[in-house]
């Protein structure tokens, strides 16, 4: 059984505290770095649910019934998490793919040894259309802890497997948190009568293998071959019912990847003849996603390495990525490895 329902009536504050209560070196700033973000999350619950209402969403330069310049939902959600983010002393430094280049701390505010970064709202092209997204984050310590001046883009680019926390969020029907510290994955769902993360599913596992496929198939006539056989495969019956595989395509990461987390499959965005690393962020977006998809006993490939393996030469960098059940990755990676090209 992939869900473990919980009777568990605790709050993510209260279990993230006790998860840490467990490090004997436990300082406490790791959980205060966690109830800022989660503040952050809380606002952004809020406005994604307003948004049609008080004028948010929009182009940047529009301007509102009262005369004010709208900010995009996106923008206004990297400006929350920053504020949100900037004053705790927990972090040296921050980056998003919102912003062009690293985000210092400000000078007044003392500098942590955590490293946080983020996709604020993941789905920019289901935004204005009451379609789900979502916020992605990850958190690693400071190259050097020592220091305790802001951090530098080196701190950034640690390879995936270096991560100390990852998650998202996904404002949904509801909104949900789905969080792992490297000791599998817990769910969390927003109730907004009290402002509260619930715990909803504790240590979810994802299903050894699926029958749903998720990528976008307007896309096929430029991949690669090995990654077109693969689908052409799934798509056809086979006598023990395992095949034919379901499309599912929502075009935000998080909600493709939380079904997928949920009921099993794969999730791709391949590389092709005119993305050749494919569409998607590998600081901001693949890593993160990566490390809870293999918290919750999945795995998460380019084609051909483990992504969280991966060295990140530069912040915006892309990666191809296919993750989901592992039955179902080993599948799609022996198909690229046979492939001619
Ligand atoms: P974004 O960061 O601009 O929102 O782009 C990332 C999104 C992902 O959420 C999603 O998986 C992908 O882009 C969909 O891309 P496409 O429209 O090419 O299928
Ligand atoms: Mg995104």
């Amino acid at each position: 059984m992939p869900l473990v329902k919980t009777s568990k009536l605790i709050t993510i504050e209260r279990h993230i505290s006790e998860e840490h209560a467990l490090h004997p070196q436990a300082t406490g700033e790791f959980s205060r770095l966690l109830r800022d973000l989660t503040l952050a999350l809380r606002i952004l619950a809020r406005d994604v649910r307003r948004a049609g209402l008080n004028d948010v969403l929009g182009l940047t330069d529009e301007t509102n019934v009262h005369g004010e310049r709208v900010k995009r939902l996106d923008i206004h959600a990297n400006d929350v998490i920053i504020r949100a983010m900037d004053h705790g002393g927990h972090l040296c430094v921050m980056a998003s793919e919102e912003s062009d280049a690293l985000i210092q701390i400000p000078d007044e505010y003392s500098k942590g040894k955590y490293v946080l970064v983020f996709d604020p709202l993941d789905g920019s092209s289901n935004i204005d259309v009451n379609v789900s997204i979502g916020t992605i984050f990850s958190v690693y310590r400071r190259l050097d802890p020592t220091l305790t001046t802001g951090g530098n883009v080196e701190d950034c680019l640690q390879p995936g497997y270096k991560q100390v926390a990852a998650g998202y969020a996904m404002y949904g029907s509801s909104t949900q948190l789905v969080y792992s510290s490297g000791n599998g994955v817990d769910v969390f769902t927003f109730d907004p009568t009290i402002g509260e993360f619930l715990l909803t599913f504790e240590k979810i596992r994802i299903p050894r293998k699926g029958k749903i496929y998720s990528v976008n198939s307007g896309n096929a006539y430029k991949w690669h071959q090995g990654v077109r056989d693969y689908v052409a495969h799934l798509l056809r019956p086979s006598d023990d019912g395992l095949r034919p595989y379901s499309l599912r395509y929502v075009g935000t990461m998080v909600a493709d990847v939380h079904r997928t987390l949920h009921y099993g499959g794969i999730f791709m965005y391949p590389a092709d003849s005119m993305l050749p690393s494919g569409k998607l962020r590998l600081v901001y977006e693949v890593n993160p996603m990566a490390f809870i998809i293999e918290q919750a006993g999945g795995m998460a490939s380019n084609g051909t390495q483990r992504i969280l393996e991966l060295e990140p030469e530069s912040l915006h960098q892309r990666s191809p990525c296919f993750m989901g059940s592992p039955d179902d990755v080993r599948e799609v990676e022996s198909f690229i490895n046979s492939s001619p090209e």
